[in-house]
């Protein structure tokens, strides 16, 4: 198994990736984003109580999120590996991901993170935000979820860095040129599938 994270501010292009990675080595996606928009969609009463949050730019409680997380994994036996995009985003929740696998005798193998500068990270989600309807792509929410990724989510670089596992990627490249960037490192322990 291999058992990717894909790191990096909001906008930085995980979802993004996530997609190119999952059709080249055939992982198996799991974004917390995606899950808990889905959730707030069909108005699950998880989905009213993140939406609370997500509307303010403010990461969701850690207790839903590893829950969702622990399910996902379950369902998905003799997956090639995972693809965690957007998770961990707290020191809490990446001690959690690790006992999760441990108890599958499995572990996080890589961690890249995506480092894009912070005008440009705004740009693109004021982007998306035109099209896509998404209530956290304004400006106000933005510049919230942005300081909340730095309070709470950047010091999980640091708890995979300790670990050796953490390597950087300029993201701020296009679509095409990242995504070369992140093979190399995937290329590394992965063939494509
Ligand atoms: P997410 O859904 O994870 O979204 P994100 O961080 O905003 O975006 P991402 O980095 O995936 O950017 P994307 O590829 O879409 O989180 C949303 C919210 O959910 C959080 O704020 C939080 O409230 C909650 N949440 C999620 N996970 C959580 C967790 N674990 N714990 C607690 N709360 C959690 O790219 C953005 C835009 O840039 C797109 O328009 C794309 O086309 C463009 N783009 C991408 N790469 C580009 C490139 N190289 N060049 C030009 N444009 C590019």
């Amino acid at each position: 198994m291999f058992n990717l994270v894909l790191f990096g501010p909001p906008g930085s292009g995980k979802g993004t990736q996530s997609v190119n990675i999952v059709d080249t080595y055939q992982l198996h996606h799991i974004s917390t984003g995606d899950i808990l928009r889905k959730e707030v969609s069909e108005e699950t009463p998880l989905g009213i109580e993140a939406k609370k949050y997500m509307d303010q730019g403010m990461l969701v409680p850690d207790e839903v999120v590893i829950g969702m997380i622990s399910s996902r994994i379950d369902e998905t036996p003799g997956a090639r590996g995972f693809i965690f995009d957007g998770f961990p985003r707290t020191r809490a929740q990446a001690e959690a991901l690790d006992k999760l696998l441990e108890f599958k005798h499995t572990q996080i193998h890589l961690v890249l993170s995506l480092e894009v500068p912070e005008d440009e990270l705004t740009r693109r989600l004021l982007g998306r935000g035109e099209t896509s309807g998404r209530s956290d792509d304004t400006e106000e929410v933005i510049v919230k979820r942005i300081k909340e990724y730095h309070a709470k989510t950047a010091p999980v670089a640091d708890y995979y860095n300790a670990q050796g596992k953490l390597e950087a990627v300029k993201g701020d490249y296009n679509i095409r040129e990242t995504f070369k960037l992140l093979s190399k490192e995937i290329e590394k322990y992965l063939l494509p599938a």
